[in-house]
């Protein structure tokens, strides 16, 4: 029952761009517990008729860990409403404190049936692009505890993905930088996703599987962050640009 009420106030508070207090610590929330709690979140969306396209990964890198005080890898689900198309625009009214973070995103190429290793995966996916998560926790202050996050489905918001590429022969050694109007913002590397974008493919693999979820051919992959995040605000045009892969980019406006 408790659940339920927290999953329908987490999907409220993004609903009404309102953010709530934590919940888990006063309800001992544990992390599968919030699992089912985003499960049962994600059902509001689909209810009103969002489809899920994918998935991503959170805390798959140290700045990611380090600047929100979480220390474990977490995963969520993208619904197709929270696409911004490449080079497109947002409005910002339906989020709270929204924040955006340098990511590659992969598209799968075959239903992710078994635990993949780093070796196979690249038989199920058929491409990677740059791409722009932007993260808004639904808690105020945008703080939280593991469980917390989990039961928000990860802070997802939104996201945008440029043109898909050929996953290069090496993909964990590549520069990303973000800009803000053509002004740097963050720069980092591939190599601090899980030191290898691709693990992040391994690492839903598993825990897809155990959920009893199977990720579908066609959906997307969000492999995780590569820097820490920034807050943006109405007038910002932000820019991902991933050594090799190109760019991607949106605009956020009123
Ligand atoms: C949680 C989501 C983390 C990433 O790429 O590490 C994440 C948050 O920071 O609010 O998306
Ligand atoms: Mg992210």
């Amino acid at each position: 029952m408790i659940l339920k009420q927290i999953a329908k106030t987490l999907d409220e508070a993004a609903l009404n761009a309102q953010a709530v207090p934590q919940m888990a610590a006063q309800n001992n929330i544990t992390l599968s517990q919030a699992y089912e709690i985003q499960h049962l979140s994600i059902s509001h969306r689909l209810a009103r008729g969002e489809e899920i396209v994918g998935y991503k990964l959170g805390f798959t890198s140290k700045a990611k860990m380090e600047q929100m005080g979480v220390h474990d890898l977490i995963w969520g689900v993208l619904t197709d409403t929270m696409e911004i198309p490449a080079n497109g625009h947002t409005s910002i009214h339906p989020f709270i404190h929204p924040r955006v973070e340098p990511e590659i995103a992969f598209k799968v190429a075959k239903d992710i049936d078994k635990v993949l290793t780093l070796e196979n995966c690249l038989e199920y996916l058929e491409a990677c692009a740059p791409a722009i998560e932007m993260i808004d926790s639904r808690y105020e202050n945008f703080q939280f505890s593991l469980a917390d996050v989990v039961a928000d489905n990860c802070s997802s918001a939104a996201f945008c993905v440029g043109d898909w590429q050929k996953i290069p022969e090496k993909i964990d050694n590549l520069s990303m930088e973000m800009d803000f109007n053509g002004v740097l913002k963050q720069k980092g590397n591939s190599n601090a996703i899980l030191e290898n974008p691709l693990q992040s493919v391994v690492e839903l693999s598993r825990l897809s599987l155990q959920a009893g979820m199977e990720v579908q051919k066609g959906q997307i992959i969000l492999a995780g962050a590569a820097t820490q995040a920034e807050y943006i605000e109405v007038g910002i045009e932000v820019e991902v640009k991933v050594e090799g892969l190109g760019l991607v980019s949106f605009r956020v406006d009123k």
